[in-house]
């Protein structure tokens, strides 16, 4: 698992995975910016990922642990050739078990659906570290973990990067590394 800084929407992966709302709204932050990448227009992006949550999921909404792939459309031109959108916990600053268990299920949902789409590298953003309020360091320390893990079983992925948008996030992230390790 390797940690960069960059915008996500420019990282070239064959999977890139997005911080989306229950509904794939896709009203703000990084799913905003991937929608706006991918399509251009982001109610196009929008529509799209409605229409194929019903196909996949058979609802208008997805659970943690649920997810839901989109084409990449513009982003195929960065290698990517899949979308998957995932919802991690709302934190409101606050921080509990039940929250890193809803993290963990995020994070692994769109591991195991890489893994079973056959995709060797895969990017995801700080999953709800940004208007969800979930502190960077819980973050980063369950998204290492689970990736740890998961590696040890995957069948295809080989490479994840946790991809981060700021200087001080990528500092506090490189941070929370050296202090596990
Ligand atoms: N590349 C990489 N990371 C980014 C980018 C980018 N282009 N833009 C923002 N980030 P957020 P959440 C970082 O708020 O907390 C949306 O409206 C950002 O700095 O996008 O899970 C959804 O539709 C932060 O560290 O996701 C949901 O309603 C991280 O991405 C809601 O926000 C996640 O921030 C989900 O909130």
């Amino acid at each position: 698992m390797k940690i960069v800084k960059g915008d996500i929407t420019k990282f070239r992966a064959e999977a890139i995975v997005n911080a989306a709302n229950k509904y794939l709204e896709h009203g703000g932050g990084v799913a905003y910016a991937i929608a706006k990448a991918a399509a251009g227009d982001v109610y196009e992006y929008i529509r799209i990922s409605k229409e194929e949550m019903k196909k996949q999921i058979g609802r208008e909404y997805i659970e943690h642990g649920e997810v839901v792939v989109t084409p990449p459309l513009k982003l195929a031109q960065n290698g990517v050739k899949y979308v998957i959108h995932t919802v991690g916990p709302y934190c409101g600053g606050k921080w509990d078990k039940e929250k890193e268990d809803k993290l963990k299920l995020a994070i692994l949902g769109a591991l195991k659906k890489a893994d079973e789409l056959g995709v060797r590298s895969i990017a995801f953003p700080a999953i709800s570290a940004g208007i969800y309020g979930c502190p960077l360091e819980k973050v980063v320390k369950v998204f290492k973990d689970t990736v740890e893990q998961f590696l040890k079983e995957a069948k295809n992925v080989k490479d994840v990067f946790l991809v981060l948008y700021s200087e001080t996030d990528y500092k506090k992230a490189l941070k929370v590394l050296k202090e596990v390790e």
